[in-house]
């Protein structure tokens, strides 16, 4: 479903928003943040391209999953495609659930204050005013369920009010608050990995399946 992935990424790496993008299979960027390289793959989110989405899991130390704010249809596929594909995430990568197009409700956070008030979910369930379908609460539902799912304990990851955001490409808001602040989440734990751990540059000529940890992100 189109709910503004390709979007996100071009507003954060390019800083602009271009109405028509599109994806076929998948891009790659590499984003310099601080003294880091931060390689971030954007996927097409069809059907088609399932397997290929399993492989970006795979040792993505952080996902984010996105959806369009005004289609709970969106939030819905996201639960009944992507549970299954987080197998092959690590079991310390770390999950983020954007809303997205969130300036095409009546919310006021998703129109002229771009970028002010980051991290500021816009308008609840219960909002008079509001004609928006999905709201924060649905996708803190569906980060709960992976956490179930993947038999992660609530309290050793982040909550699900710090991991679920709403966002519009179209303005601005709120795209590079989520970007950094799993950056900043992600790059700790994957320092604390390369001190503990064996070099995570794969020898081909010996390589045997094991527990990865890049350091990417997939949205
Ligand atoms: N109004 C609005 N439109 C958006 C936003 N993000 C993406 N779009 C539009 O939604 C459509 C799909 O966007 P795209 O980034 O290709 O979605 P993707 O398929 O998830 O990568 C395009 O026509 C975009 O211009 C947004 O935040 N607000
Ligand atoms: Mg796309």
């Amino acid at each position: 479903m189109n709910v503004g992935k390709t979007s996100l990424l071009h507003r954060y790496m390019e800083r602009r928003f271009q109405e028509t993008v599109s994806t076929v299979g998948g891009a790659f960027y590499l984003k310099q943040w601080r003294s880091y390289n931060i390689s971030i793959w954007d996927t097409a989110g069809r059907e088609q391209f399932h397997g290929l989405g399993s492989m970006y899991c795979r040792g993505a130390a952080a996902i984010i999953l996105t959806y369009d704010v005004n289609h709970l249809q969106s939030l819905i596929e996201l639960e009944d495609r992507f549970l299954s594909l987080t197998d092959t995430a690590s079991t310390d990568c770390l999950f983020a659930i954007v809303g997205n197009k969130i300036d095409l409700t009546d919310d006021a956070g998703g129109e002229d204050d771009a970028e002010d008030e980051p991290g500021k979910a816009t308008g609840t369930c219960n909002s008079a005013r509001a004609p928006k379908r999905v709201c924060l609460e649905d996708a803190m539902a569906l980060y709960k369920k992976i956490l179930k799912y993947r038999m992660l304990d609530e309290k050793e990851v982040p909550a699900a009010e710090k991991m679920c955001f709403e966002t519009s490409a179209k303005t601005g808001y709120n795209v590079d608050y989520v970007f950094e602040t799993l950056f900043d989440m992600v790059v700790p734990v994957i320092l604390r990995q390369r001190a503990e751990g064996p070099s995570q540059t794969v020898d081909i000529t010996h390589y045997k399946p094991a527990k990865q940890t890049q350091s990417r992100c997939c949205v």
